[in-house]
């Protein structure tokens, strides 16, 4: 006991004292691209690995070094004995963003290295610097430019950006990037998940141009205290002691400060009377500026707060229910390829607010693409978000815990400025044990020192007791929100009359959600008088059945049942309903409503304040 005090202890300190150096460059999405690399883009499969490493570990022969800034053609041309074994610029090519595997059959499987390359100009302003924001490459990244190595990534669903100002060129770049879809043990996720592998780059590449000292993050929000409060943080030589500003035009706000020897500036000022608070029923949204240096970045804010009190989840001070839905990073289609842009977006959301008369979405299992976080600001669906701690990682080793740490930073620095977002999830499903209980302390105290403002949660797993649920969490004390996956009367034996008899044993003194609950069902399979597994008409009773269960719960404050669509996965095989689908979704791959979605739009319908 006494050491796993003292290892908690540690812990702690380790992400506390390194909380702050967490800020990675760049992640502000307000600043407008002077480039989006988005199109066409070449590829080559590496399976082996030889354009790293040779066979015993020795390094790649110059031959598979694709990364090289060789223009091969013309070397073949002069003859001679000199060989390459690629040639990107003659290669196959793919669509940017999106995953290889939905590209082509051949791809479908094929989980390793691959090769991208993008050539393109690049007119720079003396002065100037320059980076590559890369949104998402699942999973592992090595970056090259002009032959130059320029960064490297671990991590599938989190924006990385690195800088590129000296090894740029006025034309004809040569941008190379290894990425490695390989999820090994230390991975997050690990080996391991019911989602599609998913390999790629998979969201845009953007090249940002900026003076020599920038605006490198800005954010702004309104306290319980009803104060406007924020920061600015600039990058470059220039930093220190610069006169900065923010002006909210439309509510006539105007504030000054000075960076100080960090370049950090302050911003705290009592919000105006006129200030309409972001709601789901009223999801207001201000242009904010903020200027520095010569720099400028505009972003669209809603000022709103969140807190708990007892059992009660209080947005802007008032008890709110949320009427939610559990998505995965795939757009509708009969062959997604996680390329979620604004319309695909907007055609998600919209089906759960419209559609099911919804309030919130739980963004699961990863951070999504910003852009959902954007459209859910606008549309007013609170949001729920996580990152991809998920069933079983290494929880010893430290490496794995500054991993996450990072995602959960990457995350944080990029999507603080949505009001929708209100729930830090820091975890799914994972199993009870000291050490993941140590693991989920730590990421816990690195949210709250990151971001103080928002709510932390973690969907914890279910222990029963005959007819009685309950949640035996070591992990409780860390959360302000106790979220739980339930699946009685799908996994294992219940009748559904006995879902209905279940009764939940929980905390008194905390909110609840159910953060899942679901049944299988292929879309079109009716059999009113059986109503099989796997039919619409038994995913409809499990949700009548589920829903009685929940009405009884006296803490539930929401839920979002899983799930919105049906979703590619691999664990998922049964010939005849799944075939690599998990077909909890209530609408199907294409988009066709189930009989369950109405079952749940009505009862949210009903539920509507
Ligand atoms: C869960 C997991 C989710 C799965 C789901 C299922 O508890 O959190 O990722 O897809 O169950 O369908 O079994």
């Amino acid at each position: 006991m006494r050491a796993w005090i003292t290892l908690a202890l540690a812990w702690t300190l380790c992400s506390l004292a390194t909380a702050d150096t967490l800020r990675p460059p760049l992640l502000l999405t307000a600043r407008a691209a002077a480039q989006d690399l988005s199109g066409r883009w070449a590829y080559s499969k590496d399976l082996y690995r030889t354009g790293f490493t040779d066979i015993n570990g020795w390094p790649a022969k110059p031959r598979m070094q694709r990364f090289r800034d060789v223009d091969v053609a013309a070397t073949e041309a002069k003859g001679g004995v000199g060989f390459f074994e690629y040639d990107l610029d003659r290669a196959p090519m793919l669509d940017i963003p999106g995953a290889w595997n939905s590209a082509l059959p051949e791809l479908r499987y094929y989980d390793g290295l691959m090769w991208f390359q993008r050539r393109f100009d690049a007119p720079v302003k003396p002065g100037r610097r320059s980076f590559l924001r890369f949104e998402a490459v699942n999973y592992r990244s090595t970056v090259f430019l002009n032959g130059q190595e320029v960064g490297r990534h671990e991590g599938g669903f989190t924006p990385f950006v690195v800088e590129i100002t000296q090894a740029l060129r006025e034309t004809g770049n040569r941008l190379v990037i290894g990425v490695d879809s390989k999820h090994d043990a230390q991975a997050i996720p690990a080996e391991i998940t019911d989602w599609d592998l998913y390999g790629g780059i998979t969201r845009p590449v953007k090249l940002f141009q900026t003076p020599a000292t920038f605006i490198d993050d800005a954010t702004l929000r309104l306290t319980d205290a009803g104060r406007l409060v924020g920061s600015l943080q600039l990058n470059g030589a220039q930093s220190a002691n610069q006169a900065v500003s923010l002006r909210i035009a439309t509510l006539g706000v105007t504030l000054q400060a000075r960076t100080d020897t960090n370049g950090e500036a302050r911003f705290d000022t009592a919000a105006p009377a006129g200030l309409k608070r972001w709601s789901p029923e009223s999801p207001t949204l201000y242009d904010v500026e903020f200027e520095a240096s010569g720099d400028r970045v505009r972003d669209r804010i809603g000022f709103r707060t969140i807190a708990v009190r007892g059992s009660e989840i209080l947005l802007n001070g008032q008890p709110v229910t949320l009427r939610g839905i559990s998505i995965h990073e795939e757009e509708v289609g009969p062959n997604p390829a996680r390329r979620i842009d604004e319309a695909a977006a907007r055609r998600l959301l919209t089906e759960v607010k419209t559609g099911l008369h919804g309030n919130y979405v739980r963004l699961s299992h990863y951070p999504h693409n910003e852009t959902m976080l954007r459209v859910a600001d606008e549309l007013g669906l609170l949001v729920w978000s996580e990152i991809p701690v998920y069933w079983s990682i290494d929880w010893d080793t430290p490496a794995v815990l500054d991993r996450a740490r990072r995602m959960q930073a990457e995350t944080i620095y990029r999507d603080r400025n949505r009001a929708a977002l209100i729930l830090w999830s820091i975890g799914n499903e994972t199993p009870v044990a000291d050490n993941r209980t140590r693991f989920h302390t730590a990421l816990a105290q690195t949210v709250r020192a990151l971001d103080p403002s928002r709510l932390v949660s973690a969907a914890l797993l279910v222990e029963r007791q005959g007819d009685i649920l309950h949640i035996a969490d070591p992990l409780l004390p860390q959360l302000d929100v106790i979220a739980v996956n339930t699946y009685a009367g799908w996994y294992g034996d219940d009748t559904l009359e006995a879902v209905r008899q279940l009764r939940w044993d929980v905390p008194k003194d905390k909110p609840l959600l159910f953060s899942e609950f679901g049944a299988d069902a292929l879309a079109g399979f009716r059999d009113p008088v059986l109503k099989p597994k796997f039919s619409e008409d038994y995913q409809a009773d499990y949700y009548r059945a589920t829903l009685a269960m929940a009405a009884q719960v006296a803490t539930l404050r929401g839920m979002s049942p899983w799930i919105l669509k049906d979703f590619r996965s691999p664990r998922r095989e049964h010939p005849v309903y799944q075939n690599g689908w998990n077909r909890k979704g209530l609408i199907s791959e294409t988009g066709q409503r189930k009989l369950a979605f109405d079952v749940l739009a009505e009862h949210y319908r009903a539920q509507r304040p």
